[in-house]
């Protein structure tokens, strides 16, 4: 049995079916700097929508990755920050919002202020903690692996299984993938794994999906790594901590695209002993944190505490309006506060 905790019941579903049993027009948004469970759960829902006959539209705080581009719709998102022109007659005329991989309107950055103000109904399909209370329609599950996951359970709720086809599936399984660290993370179930199937059942080819989403390196990102570990990854063991800090012109050095220190946090993790990893850059007007963890250590807390962010246990992000030294060094002294934490984490 799974259980889903969210304030979607029958009754919910059966409003919305009966909503959204004319055309309407919809619009779907996610969260600034989207990753592949906000791509992919936001396109996967968009083409069952579209097939449905409603007038659907993506929109997205800021540019995706380019390792996304290639899933059906990605051709028709629109790009908030780069073209708000384009972006806002569409939010406006929207009769409803489903806010993907989100539950705070400023996780959205800017956008947020306009969500805030569409006084239309909104649909929340999310799996981070403690949601925000602005939904008609809450669908948050916080033991899900993704929220892509959470698509395919609102897709049953809402008897949309049978528009399950090879690109939706592809859309979905991507958002599995990147969220679970293909399927090792603790948050991936055997409804993980059950939703997985029933996604490979629709002809849909893992292996070129996994393709697709990783074998697709520039080499400046394979380069950026290789310097990451060798140049830059500072471990403390008396936090079982290591990191990785990037200035501005290291950045620029490896000519950095969006998407490619994607998962670099990951191998600070993979280090031995090592329960607490955070991967820092310096950007135009902030700096910017991003967290991993293991074995129960919240991250979630930390970046709420001192970050202003949040998240899940196990990943996290924040940012801070300092410079990238005093970020480090107020970092070390939140690390040595949480000291005898951290080693019996
Ligand atoms: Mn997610």
């Amino acid at each position: 049995m799974h259980k889903i905790l969210s304030h979607l019941n029958s009754d919910d579903f059966s409003a919305l079916r009966n909503y959204l049993s004319e055309p309407r027009k919809l619009v779907i948004t996610t969260h600034r700097s989207p990753d592949g469970d906000a791509i992919g759960s936001s396109l996967g829902l968009y083409l069952a929508l579209h097939k449905m006959g409603h007038e659907v539209a993506v929109i997205v705080p800021d540019e995706f990755p380019a390792f996304l581009a290639w899933m059906s719709g990605a051709e028709s998102v629109l790009v908030y920050e780069s073209a708000p022109s384009k972006a806002l007659p569409v939010l406006r005329a929207a009769e409803m919002i489903f806010c993907l991989d989100y539950n705070a309107y400023h996780r959205t950055g800017e956008l947020g202020l306009h969500l805030e103000r569409a006084n239309v109904p909104k649909v929340l399909i999310d799996h981070h903690q403690s949601p925000d209370d602005f939904a008609a329609y809450l669908l948050s599950d916080t033991s899900a692996s993704s929220t892509a996951q959470l698509i395919y359970e609102f897709m049953e709720g809402m008897e949309m299984l049978q528009l399950l086809d090879r690109e939706i599936a592809e859309c979905l399984y991507s958002g599995l993938v990147t969220d679970t660290g293909s399927f090792r993370f603790n948050s991936t179930s055997e409804r993980t794994h059950y939703i997985a199937a029933q996604l490979m059942k629709t002809g849909m080819e893992n292996h070129l999906v996994h393709q697709r989403l990783f074998d697709n390196n520039s080499i400046n990102r394979l380069r950026l790594l290789g310097f990451c570990l060798s140049e830059k990854l500072v471990v403390l063991p008396e936090y079982r901590t290591a990191y990785i800090a990037l200035t501005k012109s290291e950045l620029k050095r490896f000519n950095y695209k969006k998407g490619d220190t994607e998962g670099i946090v990951n191998y600070a993790l993979s280090l031995q002993n090592i329960v607490f990893a955070a991967f820092i850059t310096e950007r135009e007007r902030e700096i910017r944190l991003s967290f991993r963890s293991k074995d129960g250590w919240d991250v979630n807390r930390f970046a709420r505490a001192y970050f202003n962010g949040g998240g899940h246990i196990h990943a996290a992000g924040g940012a801070a309006q300092i410079s990238l030294a005093a970020t480090l060094e107020k970092l070390e002294g939140h690390l040595a506060e949480h000291q005898s934490e951290l080693q019996n984490a």
